[in-house]
């Protein structure tokens, strides 16, 4: 009994000086960081978020420790910027400094810090600089990318009249459609919308984005270390990026082997090209495994971002019929019916233009963004964040900024037009984020919720099996991602 006793004893000291030495570790240089709540050992402060929403949490912890605070995701120390002026004062003012890329665990399964989205670095400069450029090549920004978009908004209209007025779930509908725009662009070639590959690829985008937007997935964030070993719904979404990996790997292979670097066909052989020029530079990060993982950067940040903002904004149109009126009489004024859109048009349509910034703020589809980190030890409102500490913008504090916009929580167009109906800019509208590593696809992102949307309403009015009254138009789930509530959408033609 004695033995028992002694033996309990030096265990619970055992382990008390282990949970005090871990938790010095998790503040050690914590000195001049910003305040926090109090982490616990290994946990950090879990027990004071909601893991199912984020964003809320973060904003209530901010209320307590201002708009700049320190937080401890598990064992990830984490600063957290709240508010416009916050995000603004360190992702623009102070861009270099913000400017590297942060954890984004369940992505970073699969992309180990490389590819243009989750690299640092010379890497990063590299790929994105490269990216740009192409991507630009190929008409993005310009002329070629719209015709590309019209064209493939044929194909969408033609599915749309299929449905002949009875109930469906849009989300695949949309996610063909904008997925064959940049498809078109890095495989240079859109895809049929029954191809059963084309469908399968969708489906691990978008289970593979669900996962991130869950409350597992926010844990997953905190214990990657561990949970990347154990049995969960994170091993379904890694074998779906690993899954889109193969597609990208069997591609690109397909590419190098009929490959004319005097003739290049989409954005995989630019960089297959790139690769063979730079073959004898050690510095080079033109290789294998970033061509894979940039492609396929660019390839999901091009299908699930704007095709989800779509299915939102058509679920908030079906919850306000008035505002979907609007839109068809500016239509049927500026554009009319027997052309299509063009993004001529958007400058003559300022409500229209409004409708769709209101909802990439309402929908705040990526609310924390994606993580940046500090390269350097970085005096920032007093504090002095080291080196290498990972950093949150909160992107949904700075689009619901009460401060910026006068109802935030509502759904209000009036939130982008002044007075004469004009349309408005505002500061904080960050979708894309700002700084250093903003999102270069914010030109064709806006391209294509500006095309789809004109073109659908052209043609379509919308109605719902549900009552408005009766639609919520809160997010079902709100993680790394906010995603809306599933819902039946008919379409009447006009
Ligand atoms: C991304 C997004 C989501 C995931 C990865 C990259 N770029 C949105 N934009």
């Amino acid at each position: 009994m004695e033995l028992l006793g002694a033996v309990t004893l030096v265990l619970v000291i055992g382990l008390s000086c282990l949970l005090l030495l871990s938790s010095w570790r998790q503040r050690r240089g914590a000195g001049k960081m910003p305040p926090g709540p109090l982490p616990l050992p290994l946990l950090g402060n879990l027990l004071q978020v909601d893991l199912t929403n984020m964003r809320k949490s973060l904003l209530e912890i901010s209320e307590r420790y201002g708009p700049v605070y320190t937080l401890h995701l598990g064992p990830r120390r984490v600063v957290v910027l709240c508010g416009y002026r916050a995000v603004k004062e360190a992702l623009l003012d102070q861009a270099e400094d913000f400017g590297g890329r942060g954890i984004q665990a369940t992505f970073d399964w699969l992309f180990r810090g490389y590819g243009v989205a989750f690299s640092n670095g010379e890497r990063a400069k590299q790929l994105r600089r490269f990216s740009i450029t192409t991507l630009r090549n190929f008409g993005v920004g310009k002329r070629g990318i719209e015709e590309r978009i019209l064209e493939e908004v044929h194909f969408l209209q033609e599915a749309l009249r299929g449905t002949k007025g009875l109930p469906f779930d849009p989300t695949y509908f949309l996610s063909r459609s904008v997925s064959n725009v940049i498809s078109s662009v890095v495989f240079g070639d859109r895809f049929d919308y029954e191809d059963k590959e084309f469908l399968s690829l969708l489906y691990m985008i978008t289970e593979s984005f669900r996962f991130t937007a869950t409350a597992w997935g926010q844990l997953y964030e905190m214990f990657s270390g561990t949970m990347c070993y154990l049995p969960g719904p994170q091993r379904e979404a890694f074998k779906q990026l690993a899954g889109l990996e193969q597609f990208i790997e069997r591609k690109v292979k397909a590419n190098l082997e009929s490959l004319d670097p005097s003739a290049p066909r989409d954005f995989i052989d630019c960089f297959l090209t790139k690769m063979q020029q730079e073959q004898e530079n050690p510095a080079s990060e033109f290789s294998l495994k970033n061509i894979v993982l940039t492609t396929l950067s660019v390839f999901f940040a091009g299908t699930e971002t704007v095709s989800t903002t779509l299915r939102y904004g058509l679920l908030i149109l079906l919850k306000h019929p008035e505002i979907e009126e609007k839109i068809h009489e500016e239509i049927d004024r500026v554009i009319g019916r027997n052309r299509a859109p063009s993004m001529e048009d958007r400058s003559h349509m300022p409500y229209t233009d409004a409708v769709i910034h209101e909802f990439q703020r309402f929908c705040d589809v990526i609310p924390m963004g994606l993580a940046r980190r500090v390269i350097r030890d970085t005096p920032f409102r007093g504090y002095i964040i080291p080196k290498g500490t990972e950093v949150y913008p909160v992107l949904g504090s700075v689009l619901y900024d009460p401060s910026q916009f006068s109802a935030p929580e509502t759904f209000d167009p009036g939130h982008f037009l002044d007075g004469n109906g004009h349309f408005k800019k505002s500061d904080a509208f960050v979708p894309f984020s700002i700084g250093k590593r903003y999102c270069f696809g914010e030109m064709l992102a806006r391209m294509e919720l500006f095309l789809f949307l004109t073109s659908i309403l052209q043609h379509f009015r919308l109605r719902s099996p549900v009552a408005p009254q009766d639609i919520d138009i809160s997010p079902k789930l709100v993680g790394f991602a906010t995603l809306p509530r599933s819902y039946q959408l008919c379409l009447v033609p006009r």
